[in-house]
């Protein structure tokens, strides 16, 4: 690697199914869902997945502020105890990360290399955001409002601090909750404490961990991770479309029992109940989960989700008969949106929603 302080320096090749020592190290520091808990409503806190792109900030809580600022009539400041303070709502929602799924495409993009695991489900605490901001008065001609965290370094030799932004209308529409608990405790350092944000129904990145800072402005926020990275690239300069929404997806509880280093699955012949998760952006209802059983889709049973934000369970039963197996499953959403057989391209590899396939050896029954 060039030297990454460098501007305009481009990222490493990458070589498919080798990871580098940088993407192993990623993997290390940003870890995801064990696929097994994907049998409860709520993934149990500590296997929450993780992606911090930069150094997790050690905040103080009894200091921290949360500051409205820039282009308001009345900008204000609250501390932790007056944000507690505030009505209480507490929200299941299902976070995916944007890049969940890229470590599967060709040629990959060097990054944090997610198989299928970057995905969870919590009950999330906080305050409504759109009262706050509505209270801080935002002036007219305000087009945007940026949301800023503690934590700052460098991408593509440019310096920054992570921050994201959401349009009035997004704020109107979305059901941004501001955020300090996470299944009934307080944040975690690594998931944001003391404060953050959460967009239900977009992809984790609008999510700002450590948030310190909501800035009303009069032009388009440009912030690096708003308007360099998070689009949808087919090639280099491709302007792109912003990512956003999550897409319709599904992950299969894989079943037996593991060879340790593989991950293929073994069990014995005979009936299993197969198990697993289906979510789509925005809030829309998954309709359908189908599973590739011997060969043939076949139709799961839902299981309705703990809120309008969270994944939908499914169950089927299954014959096994001895043999290897390769099973698929397949989610559709109210839109009638489904799942790709194929990885679909993008340069970064965001929003990778290909079926999630498991290989299954079925031993006889002795
Ligand atoms: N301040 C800050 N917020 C952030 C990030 C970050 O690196 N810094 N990562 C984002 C991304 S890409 C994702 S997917 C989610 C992950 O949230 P989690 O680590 O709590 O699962 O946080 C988002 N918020
Ligand atoms: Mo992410």
């Amino acid at each position: 690697m060039r030297n990454p302080f460098e501007p305009g320096q481009p990222k490493p090749k990458t070589e498919d199914g080798l990871f580098s020592r940088h993407e192993v190290g990623l993997a290390n520091r940003n870890s995801g869902a064990l696929l097994e808990t994907l049998t409860r409503d709520i993934t149990p806190t500590g296997t929450h997945y993780l992606l911090t792109h930069f150094d997790v900030p050690m905040i103080d809580e009894t200091t921290h502020r949360l500051c409205f600022e820039g282009a308001f009539e009345a900008p204000f400041s609250l501390d932790m105890d007056e944000i507690r303070g505030l009505p209480v709502q507490s929200m299941p929602v299902t976070l995916e990360c944007a890049g969940n799924g890229r470590s599967n495409m060709s040629p990959r993009s060097h990054s944090m290399p997610w198989h299928y695991e970057a995905v969870g489900t919590s009950e999330w605490t906080g305050t409504p955001l759109a009262p706050l901001i509505t209270r801080a008065k935002p002036l007219n001609g305000v087009v945007d409002f940026a949301f800023l965290g503690a934590d700052a370094g460098f991408d593509k030799g440019v310096p920054h601090a992570f921050g994201r932004s959401l349009t009035p209308e997004e704020i109107d529409a979305l059901d941004v909750l501001l955020v300090w608990g996470m299944n009934g405790a307080p944040l975690l350092p690594q998931h944001g404490a003391p404060l953050r944000i959460i967009v239900p129904g977009w992809y984790g990145m609008a999510s700002v961990k450590w948030l310190t800072t909501i800035r009303a402005l009069t032009e388009r926020y440009d912030g690096f991770q708003q308007v360099q990275t998070y689009r949808f690239r087919k090639h280099e300069n491709d302007p792109g479309e912003p990512v956003n929404a999550i897409r319709v997806k599904s992950l299969l509880v894989p079943p037996g029992v593991p060879d340790w280093i593989t991950r293929e699955r073994w069990l014995r012949e005979g009936p299993v109940t197969l198990q697993g998760r289906a979510w789509s952006g925005n809030g829309v209802p998954i309709t359908r989960v189908e599973v590739l059983l011997d060969e043939t889709w076949q139709e799961a049973h839902l299981t309705p989700p703990v809120g309008r934000y969270a994944w939908t369970g499914w169950t089927i039963e299954w014959a096994a008969r001895p043999g290897r197996h390769m099973i698929a499953c397949r989610a559709t959403d109210a839109n009638g949106a489904t799942q790709p057989l194929e990885a679909p391209f993008d340069m970064a590899g965001f929003a990778n929603n290909v079926v999630h396939r498991v290989t299954v050896h079925v031993a006889e029954r002795t």
